[in-house]
């Protein structure tokens, strides 16, 4: 099948980008041009005509790219013609006259280079992370993805198990023949190091996952606290409707802030109360869920009405941040217990102090991000697959202390499989090239 999309954004602009890959490239850019190819890569411009009628449609800018030598690793095209809609889709009805050709599915330039070897899945990945980057910490690490740091040193820890696993299996192959002394010291070796370091890679407090979703920051606390306030003041719009009725909020409201080029999903919600009405009891369920999720809590409370028992302890334990509201109704001074917590004392209404909350949040933003140069990990995904593989590891060793292969081998299997799954790379070929590379087995 031969595909084609537009790849710039859709709406009106100065050009578009309509892409095409497959095998009828050639003939659709024929059919269109009515005319012979253009030089690969580079640019040239050519009348776009009705295939059937020769009508002229729009003057473009035609890219041959002959496979494999393009993005997808086949015959590609990039047709540039003026951005209108009207354009856009006259090409499009155009190209789908042309046999074998239908319009791409989402993603699926990307997951052809994956198909055909021209890139890794962690490289298809961060060409998403990269075109959804809204701040710089996100283009900064997508990029940094791109480049293949993580892609490395998952292929050298999994190579490091191909090469025991080869080892383990030519025992299995050929129970008669001893192992080397020296190939069982490996096994135990490679087998712990890789363990090790895995664990150590896990041990990143999340941060690449973060910077890809947003960290996540709720705003808790009793109803009428200022929490909707809050939001709206940090947001410097009104997302959220502010009441003096208690019991206003009920949904979570999120809203994406851009603090420093750190990506901030921020959301408000409903007040803690006892409330009695069964809509209101949902949103507050759904107030503590967030709360635990949250990479940060602003817990705010009613400067005049400081009482930080039950719920409100439990919200302050960690990752937290004390918000004494309204200071302008204070009319005495905070009580020493309270002065002695570490707290922000604002007013949403008189527009106090609400720089040194913001200071706060920073600070509270730039120790979490901190480790951010040692990170691999960007996705749940990766992070699944390789606790996947620290649990073989794991079961390898136990079971391996009696060098019993035949019980460990799979393990051992698994925990290399899950490994290149991250990169995408799960192939037998591999092992057993392993094999012959290190066994001489016709001797
Ligand atoms: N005096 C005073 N009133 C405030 C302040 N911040 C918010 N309010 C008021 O407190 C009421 C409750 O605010 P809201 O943001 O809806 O509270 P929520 O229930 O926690 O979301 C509203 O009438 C706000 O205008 C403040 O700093 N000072
Ligand atoms: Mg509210």
């Amino acid at each position: 099948m031969t595909i084609y999309a537009l790849s710039t954004g859709s709406g009106v602009s100065g050009i578009a980008v309509i892409r095409v890959s497959g095998k009828k490239t050639k003939k659709v850019i024929e059919l269109l041009t009515n005319k012979e190819l253009p030089q690969p890569r580079v640019a040239t411009l050519r009348k776009i005509n009705n295939i059937n009628t020769s009508e002229l449609i729009d003057e473009s800018i035609i890219l041959w790219f002959p496979g494999p030598q393009s993005y997808t690793g086949e015959d590609m095209a990039e047709i540039h013609v003026h951005g209108g809609k009207a354009v856009v889709s006259a090409v499009h009805n155009e190209i789908s006259k042309v046999e074998n050709c239908r319009l791409a599915e989402p993603g699926e330039f990307t997951k052809m280079a994956f198909q055909n070897g021209k890139i890794n899945l962690l490289k298809a990945e961060s060409i998403a992370d990269l075109i959804s980057a809204e701040t710089e910490m996100q283009r900064v690490q997508a990029s940094k993805m791109m480049k293949g740091r993580s892609a490395k040193k998952f292929n050298e820890l999994r190579e490091k198990l191909l090469k025991i696993l080869s080892f383990v299996e030519a025992k299995i192959d050929f129970p008669e023949e001893e192992l080397p002394e020296a190939n069982i010291k490996l096994i135990r070796k490679n087998s712990t190091e890789v363990l090790n370091e895995i664990k150590k890679i896990l041990d990143d407090q999340k941060v690449g996952e973060i910077i890809r979703e947003g960290f996540k920051i709720a705003i808790v606390g009793p109803a009428n606290a200022g929490k909707s306030t809050l939001i709206n003041s940090l947001s410097k719009r009104e997302v959220a409707i502010v009441s003096e009725i208690a019991g206003t909020t009920r949904d979570v409201v999120e809203t994406h802030l851009n603090i420093d080029g750190y990506p901030v999903i921020i959301s408000d919600t409903a007040g803690i109360r006892d409330a009695k009405d069964e809509i209101e009891k949902k949103g507050i369920n759904l107030s503590l869920k967030k709360a635990e999720n949250a990479d940060l809590k602003l817990v705010i409370v009613d400067a005049k009405n400081v009482d930080l028992k039950g719920f409100l302890k439990d919200l302050l334990k960690n990752d937290a941040i004390l918000v004494l509201n309204k200071s302008d109704l204070l009319k005495k001074e905070l009580s020493p217990e309270i002065i002695k917590l570490d707290h922000v004392l604002i007013s949403l209404k008189k527009n106090l102090n609400l720089d040194k909350l913001i200071l706060k949040i920073k600070n509270n933003l730039k120790n979490k991000f901190k480790l951010e140069e040692d990170t691999l990990i960007t996705r749940e995904r990766h992070r699944q697959h390789l606790i996947s593989c620290v649990n073989y590891l794991k079961n390898f060793l136990e079971k391996n202390d009696k060098e019993d292969f035949d019980k460990s081998a799979e393990d051992l299997r698994l925990a290399t499989r899950h490994l290149g799954m991250i990169v995408g790379k799960v192939d037998v070929e591999e092992i057993l090239g392993s094999i012959f590379n290190d066994f001489c087995i016709g001797k």
